[in-house]
């Protein structure tokens, strides 16, 4: 029971389909949880062609949460021929632009329903806290939901006083179309989020879509598909891939099909997938990359409030979060205090389980990356920074890192130039007064994500906004990111925003029509 009659019923307000498929069923968390492990193509839950399946691990305890079907190329090209049978030929290409967005808003409904499920699910396999999880990883998702569902009927093109061809008369307008079959790719800090971001700007703007979710955290990606039949999102309008970036990631990227590519990840595959989809078919791309976000602290800024925000900075998410401050720059009259301040903070992180309430310090997402980072920490020692506070692994099951803290960051270091995307605080120091340099040091880098300052001089902060090369900034604030307000990188962070309305552009493509009358 799809499309028009869904819609039908959602105006009656009656219930919508239910799916049957092969499920994991657990008991944890004080409820019931309930999701697919399956491939999710044309509406269906399936095997993958080949059978083979892979493992995804809780990072709380290392235990095994359930085996996942892994998409092989053959299942790609399954997906990306339903998604272009529903965007040529399906319920979707025929509904109007308000009623998907009805369908939209209902998927929305149906997350906030299952909030503390899907927060549940996010949690155990990508070891998030679960506050936080329900908060921002499903909050804010479904937010976005509600957001794009929004746009749906307010896409619209503009008419053109064009030159006219006398004697007769010319009269030109466009029409803002949807590019077609997309095809997401998505990295696993923010899973249901990074789905979201991407896919909502992507419906509302009429195309269909694949996703493959990160190998190491699929599971919400799922519950979203089971949620998403319930909403009454026709067939082959959402398809799932769970696998492999090298395998599914790199038959979507160069699908010749696949009209378009969103891609959150890192700058090194940014760089393969833009290739990719340059020598296939010269789709469309959006590429949201890594950083190593500048955080400025000035002497006249509310320095209570500084340290705070300044650990919430790198901290959040357990430093999985592409926006985290990479790099903080402390002007010398308060280094010291700034540091002091912030390891006596740092020391009070509440780390341990991830589903407990008190907790606010979870496990890195899997085991490769807790190796880098402690890799990360043990080179900062060796180049001679100072290293405060943490570094170490802790000792009991899971992939807990102690947040770190290393002051005495020189600009030539490994840990002065590189991301290292998890609970590793970086400070420098910069002399009394010194804007200018300031600027040039966090400037002096190929990223361009984010970035940040405190201070009360509001003509130091509008010049620093001036002159920073970031998609971001954030004034006297860090990590305020918002649905309506545009994200994304500048230099080798990438190009394309997610969010706000500019997120639809990366969706749309503009037809210019032209009549003589
Ligand atoms: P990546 O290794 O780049 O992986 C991202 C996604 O790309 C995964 O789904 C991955 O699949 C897939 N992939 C890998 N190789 C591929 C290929 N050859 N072709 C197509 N797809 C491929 O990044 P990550 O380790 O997951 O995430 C960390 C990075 O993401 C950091 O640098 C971080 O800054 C960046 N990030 C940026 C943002 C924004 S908004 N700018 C947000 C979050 C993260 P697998 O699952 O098999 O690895």
């Amino acid at each position: 029971e799809f499309g028009l009659a869904v819609i039908l019923k959602l105006r009656g307000g009656s219930a919508p389909a239910e799916i049957k498929y092969r499920a994991i069923e657990l008991e944890t968390n004080n409820m019931k949880i309930k999701f697919p492990c399956q491939l999710f193509i044309d509406g269906q839950f399936v095997d993958s062609e080949g059978g083979k399946t892979f493992e995804t691990i809780n990072p709380a305890d290392e235990s095994v949460i359930c085996t996942v079907q892994y998409a092989s190329i053959k299942d790609v090209d399954k997906a990306v021929k339903a998604a272009k049978k529903a965007f040529e030929k399906g319920e979707w290409s025929k509904i109007s632009a308000r009623e998907r967005g009805q369908l939209l808003f209902k998927l929305a409904d149906l997350m906030y329903q299952h909030r503390e499920e899907l927060a549940t699910i996010e949690s155990i396999d990508s070891g998030a806290v679960y506050t936080l999880a329900l908060k921002t990883h499903v909050g804010m998702s479904i937010e976005t939901w509600r957001y794009f569902a929004g746009w749906c009927d307010k896409i619209q093109g503009s008419t053109i006083p064009i030159n006219h061809a006398r004697p007769n008369r010319n009269f030109s307008f466009t029409r803002r179309e949807p590019v077609g079959v997309c095809g997401l790719i998505t990295p696993w800090n923010y899973p249901l989020m990074m789905l979201s971001w991407k896919m909502a700007a992507c419906l509302a703007a009429g195309n269909t879509v694949i996703i493959k979710p990160a190998q190491v955290c699929p599971l919400t990606a799922l519950k979203f598909a089971e949620l998403s039949v319930k909403a009454g999102i026709p067939p082959g309008v959402i398809n799932v891939l769970p696998g492999s970036g090298t395998v599914a990631g790199s038959a979507l990227s160069s699908h010749p099909d696949v009209r378009k590519l969103g891609f959150t990840g890192s700058t090194d595959i940014g760089k393969v997938i833009m290739k990719s989809c340059a020598e296939s078919n010269l789709k469309k791309v959006s590429l949201e990359l890594g950083g190593k976000s500048p955080l400025v602290i000035f002497n006249d800024c509310d320095l209570e409030k500084a340290v705070r925000i300044g650990m919430q900075s790198v901290f959040f998410n357990k430093g999985e979060n592409c926006i985290a401050a990479g790099r903080l720059f402390v002007e010398e009259s308060v280094y010291d205090e700034f540091v002091k301040r912030v390891v006596l903070e740092t020391r009070k992180i509440a780390i341990g389980d991830p589903l407990n309430r008190s907790t606010s310090h979870g496990p890195q997402n899997h085991l490769a990356h807790l190796k880098k980072l402690l890799q990360y920490v043990e080179i900062g020692v060796k180049e001679g920074a100072k290293l405060e506070h943490g570094g170490k692994r802790l000792n009991r099951p899971g992939y807990f890192l102690e947040p770190t803290i290393f002051s005495g960051v020189e600009d030539h270091m490994y840990i002065a130039k590189e991301e290292s995307f998890g609970p590793i605080m970086v400070i420098s120091k910069f002399d009394d007064g010194d804007l200018d340099g300031v600027l040039r040091r966090s400037n002096a880098t190929e990223f361009g994500l984010a970035s940040g300052v405190f201070t009360r001089d509001l003509s130091k902060a509008m010049k620093f906004a001036e002159r920073i090369e970031a998609g971001t900034v954030f004034i006297n604030t860090y990590n305020k990111t918002d649905v309506a307000a545009p994200f994304g990188g500048f230099k080798q962070s990438g190009f394309g925003k997610d969010l706000g309305q500019e997120a639809l552009n990366e969706y749309l493509k503009t037809k210019t029509v032209t009549i003589e009358y």
